[in-house]
C-alpha cells in the first residue's frame, strides 16, 4: 500500500486519466469533431477531484479499484460536462477553461452542447455496462444518485438558482442552499458511489459518510470563492476585485475573506469530525479533504 499522499493521489490521477483516455471514443470515429471535442473537455486537465474522493471512499469499504475507477470515471464525465455546459455564452460566457479555450469557443457552441450531452450519456452507460456492485440493487442505487446530484434536484437545479441570482443579494442560508446543489450534490455522488463499490455500509456509517460529503462539498466552494477573490484581487487590485465580487454572490462577498477562511476551516474540522467513528480506513478521506482546504488552484 502506496502511505505518501501525493504518491497514492498521482497514481490515482493516473489511473483514471488512462481509462477516461481507454474509454473516450477515438477521434477517428464518426463523428470526427464530436469525438475530439469530448477527449478535449476531458482529458490532460484538471485536477480529478471528485475521482480522487471516489477512491479514498472506496479504500473506507474496502472496494475493488477497478470497480471505483468505472464510478469515479462516470462522475468525473458528469463534471466535465458539466464544465462545458456551464462555459457557453447561454451560462456564464468564458472562454478559457483549464488555462485553454474553451470547448465551444475552440469547436462551436452546437458542438459544445452535445459534447456536454454525449458525456452526460456515457457517464450513465459506463454504470449501466459494468459490474460495480456486491447487488444489482446497489448499482441500481448507484445510478439512481448519480441521476439525482446531476439534475434538476441537483447540480443543474443548482445552477439555475445560480443563474436567477445574478445582481441579486442572497443570504448565507440562499448561498448554502446554492451550493450544496450545485458543487455539492455530484461530490456527495463522488463520495457515495465510491463506498458503494465495496462492502456495504451500515446506516450509522452511511450517514457519517453522508454528513462528511456535505461537508467537503460546501468546504469545495468556500475554498473556491477564496481562490477567485485572491485571484481577482492580485490582477485587478483590490477595489476591481471588490466590484467583480458584486456581480455574483460568492463566500468572500457575503463574509468577507477571513471569516469565509473560518468557514471552511469549520468545515473542515466537521467533515473529519464525521470520519471519526469510521476507523483507521478513513485516512484517505482525511488526505484528501486536507488536500482540498489546503489546495492553491
Ligand atoms: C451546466 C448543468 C450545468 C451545471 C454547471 C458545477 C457547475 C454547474 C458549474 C461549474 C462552474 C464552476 C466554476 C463552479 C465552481 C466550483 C467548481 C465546480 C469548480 C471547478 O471544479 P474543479 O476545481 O475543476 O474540480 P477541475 O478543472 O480541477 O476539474
Amino acid at each position: 500500500m502506496i502511505t505518501d499522499f501525493q504518491d497514492w493521489a498521482r497514481s490515482r490521477q493516473a489511473r483514471i486519466e488512462t481509462f477516461l483516455d481507454r474509454r473516450l471514443p477515438a477521434t477517428d470515429c464518426v463523428p470526427e469533431s464530436l469525438h475530439d471535442a469530448m477527449r478535449y473537455a476531458v482529458l490532460g486537465g484538471g485536477k480529478r477531484v471528485r475521482p480522487l474522493l471516489s477512491f479514498a471512499a472506496g479504500e473506507l469499504s474496502m472496494a475493488d479499484v477497478e470497480r471505483v475507477t468505472v464510478a469515479a470515471a462516470a462522475v468525473e464525465l458528469i463534471h466535465a460536462y458539466s464544465l462545458v455546459h456551464d462555459d457557453l455564452p447561454c451560462m456564464d460566457d468564458d472562454v478559457l477553461r483549464r488555462g485553454k479555450p474553451t470547448c465551444h469557443v475552440k469547436y462551436n457552441e452546437a458542438t459544445a452542447l452535445l459534447t456536454g450531452d454525449s458525456l452526460q450519456s456515457l457517464a450513465f452507460q459506463l454504470l449501466a455496462e459494468n459490474c460495480l456492485a456486491d447487488t444489482p440493487q446497489i448499482q441500481l442505487d448507484m445510478i439512481r444518485q448519480l441521476a439525482q446530484a446531476s439534475g434538476s434536484r441537483g447540480m443543474a437545479g443548482g445552477q439555475a438558482f445560480d443563474l436567477a441570482s445574478v445582481g441579486k443579494t442572497l443570504s448565507l442560508p440562499e448561498l448554502e442552499y446554492m451550493h450544496i446543489h450545485k458543487t455539492g450534490a455530484l461530490i456527495r455522488a463522488a463520495v457515495m458511489l465510491g463506498a458503494y463499490c465495496g462492502s456495504s455500509l451500515n446506516d450509522v456509517q452511511q450517514d457519517k459518510l453522508n454528513h462528511y460529503a456535505k461537508c467537503i462539498g460546501l468546504a469545495f466552494q468556500v475554498v473556491d470563492d477564496i481562490l477567485d477573490a485572491e485571484a481577482t484581487t492580485a490582477t485587478l487590485g483590490k477595489t476591481a476585485g471588490k466590484d467583480a465580487e458584486n456581480k455574483k454572490p460568492t463566500y468572500v462577498s457575503i463574509l468577507g475573506i477571513s471569516q469565509a477562511r473560518e468557514l471552511a476551516e469549520r468545515l473542515q474540522s466537521d467533515a473529519c469530525r464525521a470520519l471519526d467513528s469510521l476507523g483507521e480506513r478513513a485516512i484517505r478521506l482525511r488526505q484528501v479533504t486536507d488536500f482540498i482546504i489546503e489546495r492553491k488552484f
